[in-house]
């Protein structure tokens, strides 16, 4: 399938500045003709289209990456359900508190040039994640709120091919980080899912190594892998890769952060190197380049 055909499936646009990186998805829309504040030649990646719109006035893009062509416009794109089939792919910027909280997401994102698939995505704590090994394996919720896309999903997509993570992640004062691992693998069922990652770099930390998840099984209520007498999959409501138990569980329940020390929530440690409860978080994964 062709980048120009993928881009057909995706609803709705945003681009997510993080520390001076940029996260795009895709809308499928059109932006107003009129408002077309020029175009520019000889522009080989997409990230360098984002950049020429990061002026005022410029508040969407289109980029046709055969053409190496980038447009900019002055108005926001219209989502629609037609494709505007005319081999550019539509981006907007992002506005204030825009992240996943619209009706319908992207489930890819572009993000260093690289298109990422969502394989867990939390926002509005609509969606319990107390569930059982065979909800994890197959996974829940849709792409239109909150999901878990499956470990066996996991599995076989990261050992058919080289795999990429990324964690995005955001704490209820609207700070956004993130954490990207080069290697990600989901051993099999048979193995409990266990999860390899390596070769982090970001801003939120690598917490999944530092804080001991690294090379953990998978647990859930009903099938407790973890290294302790107890179950943490109870104890902490989530199914996750726990060691004793969890300093960074992006599964667990969505909780205020009220200031205070709280391990039972969206819990990234390294994000502040303090038990803050999260509002935000997604999973992403990514053939390596
Ligand atoms: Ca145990």
């Amino acid at each position: 399938m062709s980048r120009m055909a993928i881009h057909c499936y995706v609803l709705v646009c945003m681009a997510i500045a993080v520390q001076g990186v940029s996260f795009y998805a895709i809308l499928k829309g059109v932006a107003n003709a009129t408002s077309l504040l020029g175009q520019t030649t000889d522009v080989e990646k997409l990230s360098k289209c984002a950049k020429l719109c990061e002026n005022e006035d410029c508040a969407s893009f289109s980029f046709n990456q055969q053409q190496t062509t980038c447009r900019l416009y002055s108005s926001r794109h219209i989502p629609s359900l037609d494709s505007p089939n005319d081999g550019y792919s539509y981006f907007q910027k992002r506005e204030e508190g825009e992240f996943t909280n619209y009706t319908r997401l992207a489930q890819r994102f572009f993000f260093e040039d690289r298109e990422w698939t969502v394989i867990q995505k939390r926002f509005d704590g609509s969606i319990s994640m107390d569930r059982l090994w065979n909800e994890y394996k197959n996974g829940f919720g849709d792409t239109s709120g909150e999901y878990w896309i499956g470990l066996e999903t996991m599995h076989q997509v990261t050992t058919n091919n080289p795999t990429s993570l990324l964690v995005l992640l955001e704490s209820w004062a609207g700070v956004m980080k993130y954490a990207l691992y080069e290697t990600f693998t989901i051993a099999s069922e048979h193995e409990k899912y266990r999860i390899d990652v390596s070769g982090y770099s970001g801003t939120a930390g690598d917490c999944l190594d530092t804080t001991g998840h690294n090379h953990m099984k998978f647990s859930t209520r009903d099938n407790d892998n973890d290294l302790t007498h107890n179950s943490c999959a109870k104890v902490f409501k989530s199914g996750y890769w726990y060691a004793g138990c969890s300093a960074c569980n992006i599964n667990g329940p969505m909780k205020n952060d009220t200031g205070k020390n709280e391990r039972y929530a969206i819990v990234w440690h390294t994000f502040r190197n303090h038990f803050t409860p999260l509002r935000k978080s997604m999973m992403m994964m990514s053939n390596s380049p």
